[in-house]
């Protein structure tokens, strides 16, 4: 409740803000891409986690607000780095599946794309898996719309829900994302087996992967001969501020 009550201001005056995770290559560690985080400073609860605050937002009806917030900010970050004549490399955000019961969802992330002159081929959908509560119609047709005007999808937290299986194949997702969960048990032999059926799942379905939660060397090594070629942890970054991004100069 105590959330609650000071979220709607937290949006109202912008106090969220992107924080961004690379992505890299485990093969040489560069960075293919960077995920958007949600990062909440009140003046009044200090810091709030996204565990916390996104299931609340989500509830009130709020989440919306927050993730199109958050991708404001990305396609500014894009327009002023262009500007500046810096790289860039593309950026995932997290949407909740809310989005997929607004039809004008694809068109609304189309008029924030073309205010900043961004390329959508910049713009990588996140969508955590509990997308298996919607059906799979609705997802399928905001997915092709997103697809065809050239935006990647990704899904988040795979292996965590249900029905995965039969919607990847339904669904024209450019990236999966093996749960972190997995990652921190690859040591166990049925981890193990499991992750391995889920990369040559995706390789034949020409899906990308990237292992999330990558915390030591030996998961890298374990990931890597297993045919995974992308992860993201904090093995290699931790989420950072826009100022600290700019500032570590790693892209
Ligand atoms: O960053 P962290 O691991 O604390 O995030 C916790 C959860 O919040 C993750 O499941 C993540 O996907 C989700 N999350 C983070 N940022 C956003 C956001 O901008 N929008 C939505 N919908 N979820 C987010
Ligand atoms: O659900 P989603 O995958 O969007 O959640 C991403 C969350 O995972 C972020 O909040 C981020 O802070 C967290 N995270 C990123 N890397 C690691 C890691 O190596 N270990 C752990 N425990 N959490 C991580
Ligand atoms: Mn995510
Ligand atoms: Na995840």
């Amino acid at each position: 409740l105590l959330i609650l009550n000071h979220l709607t201001e937290a949006i109202k005056h912008k106090e969220i803000t992107a924080f961004f995770q690379p992505k890299v290559e485990l093969r040489r560690g560069r960075i293919t891409s960077m995920e958007a985080l949600a990062r909440w400073t009140s003046p009044v609860l200090g810091h709030v986690s996204p565990a916390d605050f996104i299931p609340v937002a989500e509830r009130a009806g709020l989440i919306r607000e927050i993730d199109l917030q958050i991708i404001e900010q990305v396609l500014r970050w894009f327009q002023r780095r262009q500007y500046e004549g810096k790289h860039i490399v593309p950026i995932a955000v997290n949407i909740s599946p809310e989005h997929f019961y607004y039809p004008r969802f694809v068109e609304e992330l189309e008029q924030l794309i073309k205010k900043y002159h961004a390329d959508p081929n910049y713009l990588i959908i996140e969508i955590t898996e509990s997308l298996g509560l919607v059906d799979v119609k609705r997802a399928q047709e905001i997915i092709k719309k997103l697809y065809i005007r050239g935006l990647k999808t990704s899904v988040d937290d795979f292996g965590m829900g249900y029905s995965s299986l039969s919607y990847l194949q339904k669904l024209p997702f450019s990236e999966l994302k093996i749960d972190r969960s997995f990652t921190s048990r690859i040591h166990e032999a049925g981890t193990l087996a499991i992750v391995r059926s889920i990369i040559q799942i995706a390789y034949n379905l020409e899906i990308d992967v990237v292992a999330e939660g990558v915390e030591t060397k030996e998961q890298a090594d374990v990931l890597y001969q297993l045919g995974c070629k992308c992860a993201q942890g904090y093995l290699f970054y931790r989420p950072m501020s826009f100022r600290e991004l700019e500032e570590s100069n790693i892209l």
